[in-house]
């Protein structure tokens, strides 16, 4: 491995960490090498008791396990477990809002209903009549509405509806219409048990069918949902990297994945009597900072400022100015344990799904959701009072960002505040201004330079003319190298795409939110082909999905409800499929003519954009429209090189 990271502030702590013989996931991540081949093809198997078994990838003797099971099937198996974990993160995200909502309908815990409109507009939706009704009325038939998604039998789920006629019809023909949310999840679990489906694609089919349940039930659940209950983002400004740790103020980290608690957390953190106690200890305030998506949740609609992105998290640590890191579900590293105990940082875990032993466990109850947020900051600011000034070490590394774009907030600023519509943006995409739109998301992993890949691709594609919306800790990464400020569409983009983000005032690239926003690029596509112009479906459209750093089963359900959903869909280093020829040729090539997306593996960020932007440019040559208008100028990107980070 050569670099550690391209983000200054990662590489100073790492220095700092280093100097105190403080272990980061880099360290452990190179005793692991080199790492179980079997496992990188994904041909082990142990999922009964006759193995664990493993097949010989180079055609040896061990062409089955014990039963029988061979490379296409295993191979097949854990992957759809993969997907099957990550639809049921994102999914147990959704249901937790839910209910959540039935709280705020009852006006408990702390929690209102702080988008009426994105309510009635839901409810509408859901055949639920809304005159005369309160919002109270409305948020609990809403939330017993898309609560009964999850356990729902027989059917379709009722989001499925949005997609474009010719897509649900294509789901429908190819029977992966999800049934249910847990049912799906469960049927993933069921089929790919010792001795039941043997067949690769089958298996495969199950496990598009879960991460469809994921994409367009639980991750659009909880988008929805959260919005209702915290409002719809909007344009924000704020900042990012370790930098935006104060030195003179109390400094909670929340990390991890659900809005829940975190909202509730920036409530406590501008309590009066807190900010009174924070004082007598002699800080000068009370700073919450993310990392993650509850970073993304929080910044999107508070403007709250993000320390990191995951491969941060222990460095944040070791900054020793965290004096408290709160942590719910999902991304969150055993190692932030061990390592708090060498600090005086306080650890607090909250989710009764998620405890770390000897941790302090603020069990919390969202009925009594702002009585322990405040408790939680109480508990920091004690923490203060035994920060040691002497270790602590905060990077300069900060940078300026706007984030808190949706699918409904890129339609006002397109059309105008009165008349929002997606017109301009399918018209610049047909007369070639615009070249296409690209999603990069997902995650960091030490298996690849931190944040390069992300950087690179995003630089890359803009020169292209190529409109990037993001999330998750993609976002974050392109946000600490300056590329979600306007003034990134004069460095890095391409004519046609600056003359876009000048006229609207946007950055070239949009913070559509946390990983459950993923969904947020599915309703945008929804727009784009309903506004026509464009052809009749999303495998039509000049896009394309990216997750160029991943590790988290959750981006292979992202990848699989894409993919299903007919777009191209690049990540970084292959899933762990290698080992059976027949499955990867299945899920790059063949699929494609099922579902109209496929998967591009593809390390190197340079050559996937070259083959992203030639699918884009193959999409438009199908819908007869224009090359795009501008070749991009190699010498503007060295100028930018100067003024870039
Ligand atoms: Fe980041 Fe969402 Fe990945 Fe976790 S999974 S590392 S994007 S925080 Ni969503
Ligand atoms: Fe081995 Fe088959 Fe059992 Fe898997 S299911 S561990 S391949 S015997």
């Amino acid at each position: 491995m050569n670099q550690k990271s391209v983000d200054g502030a990662t590489l100073e702590m790492l220095q700092v960490a280093k100097s105190q013989n403080i272990e980061t996931v880099w360290d452990r991540w190179d005793k692991q090498q080199p790492q179980c081949g079997f496992g990188q093809l994904g041909v082990c198997c142990k999922i009964c008791n006759m193995g664990p078994c493993r097949i010989d990838p180079f055609g040896g003797d061990l062409r089955q396990g014990a039963c029988g099971a061979d490379a296409d099937t295993i191979v097949a198996r854990n992957l759809v477990r993969m997907i099957a974990g990550g639809s049921a993160a994102h999914s147990d995200h959704g249901r937790d809002v839910v209910h959540t909502l039935h709280l705020a309908a009852e006006g408990q815990g702390g929690y209102a209903i702080k988008d009426p409109f994105k309510l009635r507009t839901l409810a509408a939706e859901f055949g639920i009549k809304t005159d005369g009704k309160s919002d109270a009325d409305l948020a609990r038939a809403v939330a017993d509405f898309a609560g009964q998604m999850f356990g729902q039998q027989e059917g379709e789920i009722p989001f499925i509806s949005r997609a474009p006629a010719r897509r649900r019809e294509l789901w429908r023909k190819l029977g992966i219409v999800p049934r249910g949310i847990d049912r799906e999840i469960v049927e993933v679990m069921h089929r790919s048990t010792m001795g039941v489906d043997n067949d690769y694609k089958n298996i495969l089919k199950q496990g598009m069918r879960a991460a469809l349940a994921d994409g367009w039930g639980g991750s659009m659940i909880a988008t929805e949902l959260q919005d209702v209950l915290f409002q719809s983002p909007k344009p924000i400004r704020s900042a990012v990297n370790l930098g935006v740790l104060r030195k003179d103020a109390v400094n909670i980290i929340v990390h991890g994945h659900e809005p829940v608690l975190s909202e509730m957390l920036v409530v406590a953190s501008r309590d009066a009597e807190l900010l009174a106690a924070a004082g007598r200890q002699g800080a000068a305030g009370i700073n919450i900072a993310g990392i993650c998506c509850t970073a993304n949740e929080i910044l999107m609609r508070h403007g709250i400022p993000v320390a990191g992105n995951f491969l941060q998290q222990e460095l944040a640590v070791v900054t020793g100015a965290v004096d408290l890191m709160v942590v719910d579900v999902q991304c969150v590293m055993p190692s932030v344990n061990s390592l708090t105990g060498c600090y005086h940082t306080k650890l607090v875990t909250t989710s009764p799904k998620a405890k770390m032993p000897g941790v302090q466990h603020v069990a919390f109850e969202e009925a009594r959701a702002l009585d322990h947020a405040k408790e939680i900051v109480s508990l920091a600011v004690e923490a203060y009072s035994r920060r040691d000034p002497s270790k602590v070490h905060i990077p300069d590394g900060r940078s300026d960002m706007v984030a808190g774009f949706t699918t409904e907030s890129v339609f006002q600023f397109l059309g105008g505040r009165f008349r929002g519509t997606y017109r301009p943006l399918n018209d610049a995409i047909i007369d070639g201004r615009l070249r296409g739109a690209v999603g990069i998301v997902g995650c960091n992993n030490p298996n690849v330079t931190h944040d390069s890949a992300h950087i690179a691709l995003t630089r890359e594609l803009l020169k292209h003319d190529v409109l990037i919306v993001t999330t998750g800790c993609a976002a974050i990464a392109d946000a600490k190298c300056g590329l979600l400020r306007p003034e990134a569409a004069y460095e890095w983009a391409g004519a046609g795409l600056r003359e876009i983000c000048e006229t609207v005032g946007i950055p070239p690239v949009l913070h559509v939110g946390a990983c459950v926003d993923n969904s947020r690029i599915l309703t945008t596509l929804i727009e784009i082909v309903s506004e026509g112009g464009l052809g009749d479906d999303f495998s039509k459209l000049p896009v394309a999905g990216s997750a160029p750093e991943w590790m988290s089963e959750k981006a292979i359900a992202i990848g699989f409800y894409f993919v299903a959903s007919g777009v191209l869909t690049h990540f970084g280093t292959p899933h762990p499929v290698l080992g059976s020829p027949a499955v990867h040729e299945y899920i790059t090539k063949e699929i494609e003519g099922q579902t109209g997306g496929r998967f591009l593996f593809e390390a190197d960020p340079m050559k996937a954009a070259a083959q992203i932007i030639a699918h884009l440019d193959q999409k438009r040559a199908d819908l007869k429209l224009a090359p795009a208008m501008y070749t991009p100028v190699e010498s503007r990107q060295a100028q930018a090189a100067t003024v870039g980070a």
